[in-house]
């Protein structure tokens, strides 16, 4: 059976370690797919060790942004490009290797019967590790507040390693999104819904980032907070 046509998007920030052996083995989990990364002007020079890939690799593209402009809009940016360029198919996922490339046709296949496909950690076959208690805990109390109060039909609401329809998701009011943030996810998710697309979950282990730190902050968590808290009154 032939995989639908997909780019993949990658939103990077100091992930110079990461990026190229990620790349590589997205194309070895996909051949037929494309690349596309999403950089912010990474101070560690990301978006030249890119640039300089996608010379020799034909199937990688740099979208390079001017300054941090946060992983919401770039997953914007991300799927703007897939639907522009006629892709069947957009997948985002992290740079660090948390979100495993080899769970990548599992994600596509489940297009098949579905508009949105999650990569989760919170069905059976799916979980986390490398994470400290705190992570754990800041996981599952985002995850259970939003299931409650918004009425998503997941498990994992902040999954970001995601497979969306293209076709599907130009029904979504994309532009309507306030978050740039990581508080983008739920947003998303809840926009798809509403928006009646059919959502389906594959299994997936997180395993947390070997190289470069994590850019989630203090001010993020809080800002994740009062958007559910908004979305949730908006109803
Ligand atoms: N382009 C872009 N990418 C970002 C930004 N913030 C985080 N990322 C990327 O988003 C992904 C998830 O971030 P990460 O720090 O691993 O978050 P964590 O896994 O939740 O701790 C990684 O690929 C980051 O490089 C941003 O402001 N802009
Ligand atoms: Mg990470």
């Amino acid at each position: 059976m032939d995989r639908l046509r997909a780019l993949v998007v990658v939103p990077t920030y100091d992930e110079r370690e990461n990026i190229v052996p990620l790349a590589r083995a997205i194309l070895q989990a996909v051949p037929e797919a494309k690349v596309l990364v999403v950089d912010d002007a990474s101070p560690d020079g990301t978006g030249e060790a890119v640039r300089a890939l996608s010379k020799a690799e034909p199937r990688v593209f740099l979208h390079a942004r001017p300054g941090k402009l946060g992983l919401g809009t770039a997953y914007l940016t991300g799927f703007d490009h897939a639907m522009r360029d006629g892709f069947e198919a957009v997948v985002t996922m992290d740079a660090d290797f948390s979100h495993d490339p080899s769970h990548l046709p599992a994600l596509l296949a489940g297009l098949r019967e579905r508009d949105l496909m999650i990569g989760s950690r919170y069905i059976p076959g799916g979980g986390v590790r490398n994470w400290g208690l705190h992570r754990r805990f800041l996981s599952a109390g985002a995850n259970l507040l939003s299931r409650l109060f918004l009425r998503i039909p997941a498990r994992d609401i902040t999954s970001g390693y995601r497979a969306y329809r293209c076709e599907a998701l130009r029904r979504v009011p994309l532009a309507s999104i306030r978050s740039s943030g990581y508080a983008f996810l739920e947003e998303v998710l809840l926009a798809c819904h509403r928006a009646g697309l059919r959502i389906g979950e594959t299994p997936i282990v997180f395993v947390d980032r070997r190289a470069g730190r994590s850019k989630i902050s203090r001010g993020e968590i809080f800002a994740a907070a009062r958007n559910l808290f908004r979305l949730a009154r908006r109803g």
